[in-house]
This record gives structure tokens, C-alpha cells and sequence, in this order.
């Protein structure tokens, strides 16, 4: 019995003008064909499935029609659970007719712990969606963390797989997440995790392994030019009751370069980048300068339009060697609160400093960060 692990794949998502639909669509491509040629019986989907809750109808139908040749054309059975980005409603609207396809969604946390559990093969499969606080304490007591122990613990009599859209353990972001507290559980410890034979985790979008069996298959595509890890999903075997897992690489579909240079070596720089992919690569320019530099953007445009290249986006940076060492000796004497103030005042130049009630909000945040007891 094989299985196959993705999870943020965030359909919909742009990066700065940047349509993603063409790798999107490309990666379906290749999770129809792996999943045949990997000879997948499961197929989970751990979250962020779209990048909004009213995601472009292009995105829908890339979604549907992707599940439509699963059904047609494998015996796949498709699992699915609603991320923090997703509305559960949407995904869960047509439930329905997608049962009649083998495709189940979990899009909202249900009040009855039963509903999340389902035996698939020789397998106890337990499925949690994003959930926020109040949907997990209903009558807004308790502790959230008890109360998801109540969702996840059952007695083994097979071996049991979590899905979950959340943060656990001790992990590294990719940076492209959005805060998840609205759950009212901050990560869920390990220690918790440990009755699971696998942990197919989503949320985070840099592919990573949390302990023995948890693992974060992270977004099958970068969402920032930042995101330079290899992407992958996992595949999981039964073979007599135990569960091994294994990275399977994606591969790239677009190249994302980002490129840091200065006024003397942009030209040099630039001219080593190298296309690995069809669809034209997209270049992010750092460049420090000592002054603003006329017509450098339309020189950067046309040195990357000759290499078949796109210019996405372009960071002037306009500081000497020396002026930075200066600011980061600063940044070590300022006080959060100073630092917060400076942040602001770049963000929004044209404001007469933080306004009163940000500024208390801040200190309450700062004091309760103080306070807070530090997890293992
Ligand atoms: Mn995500």
C-alpha cells in the first residue's frame, strides 16, 4: 500500500505580477503521471490547497479538473484537508458529488471527534483541518491544546497516520506562511505525535522532517524568490504493518534567480544565470548603489530580455560598506519598542510616528513575550 504526501499548493498564488497558473499546472501534470508511476493507492492533500478562500476561477478548474483525471484515470484515493488559507466551506461544497469520485474533504473541525478518523486499507487514518479557537473550544474554555488531544488520541489497533494542517514541533518557515495563533495552540509538541506511524503535516513550505515520523512536505513550488530549497513530496509504504516514508523530488519548473550585485558587476552577474526550465525564468535584482542611476531598470530589462529572461523584481539598495555597519551597531543599542518605531516610519513615511493605541498594543505584545514560559 503506497501513499503520497503534498500538502500548500496555494493554487491561485501570484508573486508580484507573476501568474503562477503555468507551474501550477505543469506540477498536476507531474503528480498524475507519479502517481501512476509510483503505483499510489492515497493521495494526501494537507492544506492550502488555494491561496485565498475565493480563489480565481482559473484555479478551481486547474483543482477539478486535476481530480477529475485522478478518478478517471487511476484508482487514486484522494484525502483532502482545508489549510488556514482555504475556506472550508468552499472546499467542502461539493462533497458530495467528489465522494462519488473517491476524493473525501475535511474542511471544518467537527464536533464529533468520529468524524476525523477513517480506515483506509489496514490503516487509522485521522484528519484535522486548520481549525481556529472557537471552533475548538466552543464554549471559549478549556485548554485548545487538551482539547486537540481528544481529536488525535485513539486506541492503536492498526497502525494510524495524522493529517494536519499546523505547526508542530520545532520547525524552520520558509518565510511565504501566515501566522496560524488564531488556533489558540501555538505547535503541537511532538510528544503528542508519537502514537503515529506517520505525520503528514501542512503549512510549512520548506520540506522538512520534525521527528521520527512527521514530516512537512512543504509547497511543490517557491512562493518567493527567498525559497531556494529543492521541493518535494513524500511517499509512504505499509509493509507489514510498519510505515516507511521517502523524499521524492519535484522537479523545478520555472527558475526564480535572485541575484545581489552592485552598479560595477550587474552585467557580469547577470550574464552567468543559465535557463534550466521552458517557462522563462524570473530574475530579482538587489543592486546597492551609491545614487539613484537613470535608466539602470530599462539596462536590467534588456540585458535579461536578450538571455530570454524576466525582470520581476527590482531592489535598490542605497548605502556604502561603511553606513551599514553603522546601522547594525545601531540596531544592537535600540530598544524593540525603537526599533518597532523605525519600522514603521519606513513603512509608512508619510505618518507623524506610530499612532498611541499601535504603540500600546505593542508593549502589551512585548510584555506578554516577556512573560511567556519557554517550551521545550
Ligand atoms: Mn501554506
Amino acid at each position: 500500500m503506497r501513499i503520497l504526501h503534498t500538502s500548500d499548493w496555494h493554487l491561485g498564488k501570484r508573486l508580484f505580477k507573476l501568474d503562477r497558473g503555468p507551474e501550477h499546472e505543469l506540477f498536476l501534470e507531474w503528480l498524475l503521471k507519479t502517481l501512476i508511476d509510483q503505483r499510489i493507492d492515497l493521495l494526501l492533500i494537507a492544506g492550502d490547497v488555494f491561496d485565498t478562500p475565493t480563489p480565481p476561477h482559473q484555479s478551481l478548474e486547474h483543482f477539478y479538473n486535476f481530480l477529475h483525471r485522478v478518478s478517471i484515470e487511476t484508482k487514486v484515493e484522494v484525502y483532502i484537508i482545508a489549510g488556514n488559507h482555504d475556506s472550508g466551506l468552499l472546499l467542502e461544497a461539493p462533497a458530495k458529488i467528489l465522494a462519488t469520485h473517491r476524493v473525501k474533504v475535511w474542511g471544518k473541525l467537527s464536533q464529533s471527534v468520529e468524524d476525523h478518523w477513517i480506515t483506509f486499507k489496514d490503516i487509522d487514518i485521522c484528519a484535522i483541518p486548520f481549525f481556529r479557537s472557537y471552533e475548538l473550544l466552543t464554549d471559549g474554555e478549556g485548554d485548545a491544546l487538551t482539547a486537540i488531544r481528544k481529536y488525535i488520541s485513539r486506541e492503536k489497533v492498526r497502525p494510524q497516520l495524522l493529517m494536519l494542517h499546523h505547526l508542530a514541533g520545532i520547525h524552520e518557515a520558509a518565510g511565504s506562511e501566515q501566522v496560524i495563533t488564531l488556533s489558540g495552540v501555538d505547535s503541537i509538541p511532538t510528544e503528542d505525535l508519537k502514537t503515529f506511524d506517520y505525520v503528514a503535516l501542512g503549512h510549512i513550505h520548506k520540506p522538512q522532517k520534525i521527528s521520527a515520523q512527521s514530516y512537512y512536505s512543504g509547497s511543490p513550488i517557491p512562493l518567493r524568490f527567498s525559497e531556494s530549497t529543492k521541493k518535494s513530496v513524500m511517499i509512504i509504504e505499509e509493509i507489514d504493518g510498519k510505515l516507511l516514508s521517502e523524499t521524492h523530488p519535484i522537479p523545478i519548473f520555472r527558475d526564480f534567480f535572485s541575484v545581489k550585485t552592485d552598479e560595477k558587476n550587474y552585467l557580469e552577474d547577470l550574464n552567468k544565470l543559465t535557463i534550466s526550465t521552458n517557462l522563462t525564468p524570473m530574475v530579482e535584482v538587489q543592486i546597492e548603489l551609491t545614487q539613484p542611476k537613470a535608466g539602470l531598470i530599462d539596462d536590467l530589462k534588456t540585458i535579461l530580455e536578450k538571455k530570454k529572461m524576466e525582470l520581476l523584481s527590482y531592489l535598490p539598495i542605497y548605502q556604502t560598506g561603511e553606513k551599514k555597519e553603522n546601522r547594525s551597531d545601531k540596531l544592537f543599542k535600540m530598544s524593540p519598542i525603537e526599533i518597532f518605531e523605525e519600522f514603521y516610519s519606513t513603512k509608512f513615511p508619510e505618518s507623524n510616528g506610530v499612532p498611541e493605541d499601535l504603540k500600546e498594543d505593542f508593549s502589551k505584545l512585548l510584555e506578554k513575550v516577556k512573560n511567556a514560559h519557554s517550551s521545550p
